[in-house]
């Protein structure tokens, strides 16, 4: 939590000196329902995302040096600097992605589900959204066929209450959003995502009825960002400050922090030294994307195409050519 929490705030400041591109979406305060629900993920479980994706990509074990050289554009970066903040990807740890349309990833979900339960691995997917993503046709889509077809499908809505600037009360006909899982007759319950440990208790047990019993499943967390919804939104016209201050007082590190050092299982200094191997740690992160090269604009068109030769199926799609993108692509290609 506390590397995703200074990782970001880094983000943060690289955005700001135009050193990170195109669009960026914290997530500070949501650090809880992060860590909570991909921690008890196991190496073969597979993980979607929406656009908000730092935390969930370091959660799930990709390297700070690659989510920040993604950010930076860079070839070192875990798309190879293609995608970016909302499209970082990293498959050899199970992170199939952020994904920038809202709701997009269900159905890529219920499809990587579909093939666990098909092939018969002991293993689950877990699908994060947002809360206004569930207001969304996919959201219907992917659960019914996750339903009928008993996938092993965890379906994670983080309701950080606003869907940009409209609340959640606002956008659905059931605004608690869990009880919408009744619609398939599936599994669903809320959780506390400021309280990361009962996050992980629920995550933990909605997996494995996934992976043992191919039962799906609806998990709300119930958290909230601090920032604007992009670095491009201040945050404050749809919210009060003493709501803002409120969900502070539940922040989820320093909620944490309390219960390990009242209950005995750390001491301050433990948690301290934490603090400063995680500063550290992002510091490096800064460096190693400064020193991985831009990919070259020759491979622009790289992975557009698996093989060239099906590039043929796409012909009446070819690309524009106001900049001369055809012979790009085609030189990519080696046509
Ligand atoms: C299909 C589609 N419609 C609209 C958008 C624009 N858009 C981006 S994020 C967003 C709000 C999503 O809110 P929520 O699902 O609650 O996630 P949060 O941003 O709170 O994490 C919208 C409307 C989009 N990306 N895709
Ligand atoms: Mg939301």
């Amino acid at each position: 939590m506390v590397l995703i929490r200074l990782f970001e705030e880094e983000v943060e400041r690289q955005y700001k000196r135009a050193r990170i591109g195109g669009y960026c979406h914290l997530a500070s305060g949501q650090e809880g329902a992060t860590v909570g629900a991909v921690h008890s993920m196991r190496d073969e479980d597979l993980l979607f995302s929406s656009y908000r994706t730092h935390g969930l990509a370091l959660a799930k074990g990709v390297d700070p040096d690659e989510v920040m050289g993604e950010l930076f554009g860079r070839e070192g970066g875990s798309a190879h600097g293609r995608g970016g903040s909302m499209h970082l990807l990293d498959y050899s740890k199970g992170y199939l992605g952020g994904w920038g349309i809202v709701a997009g990833q269900l159905p890529l979900a219920a499809g990587a589900a579909l093939e666990i339960s098909y092939k018969d691995k002991r293993a689950a997917v877990m699908c994060e959204m947002g809360d206004a993503a569930t207001n969304m046709g996919a959201w219907h889509e992917a659960l019914n066929l996750a339903a009928i077809w008993d996938l092993p499908l965890v379906t994670v809505v983080f309701n950080n209450k606003y869907g940009m600037g409209t609340s959640v009360e606002k956008a659905s006909g059931e605004p608690d959003l869990y009880k919408r899982a009744a619609a398939f007759r599936m599994h669903g319950e809320r959780v506390d995502g400021q309280d990361v440990e009962a996050v992980l208790e629920a995550s933990e047990r909605l997996l494995e009825m996934a992976r043992e019993e191919r039962k799906p499943s609806v998990l709300e967390i119930i958290t909230y960002r601090y920032r604007g919804h992009s670095v491009a939104d201040a945050g404050t016209a749809y919210r009060t400050q003493e709501e803002m201050e409120e969900w502070k007082k539940r922040d989820p590190i320093v909620l944490f922090r309390e219960r390990l050092v009242e209950e005995g299982r750390a001491t301050a200094a433990d948690l301290d030294a934490i603090d400063k191997r995680v500063e550290e740690r992002v510091v490096q992160s800064v460096e190693a994307a400064e020193a991985s090269p831009e990919p070259p604009v020759s491979s622009l068109a790289q992975h557009l195409y698996g093989d060239p030769e099906s590039a043929e199926q796409f012909s009446r799609m070819g690309p524009g050519s106001p900049f001369g993108e055809r012979e790009l692509v085609l030189e990519g290609l080696g046509r």
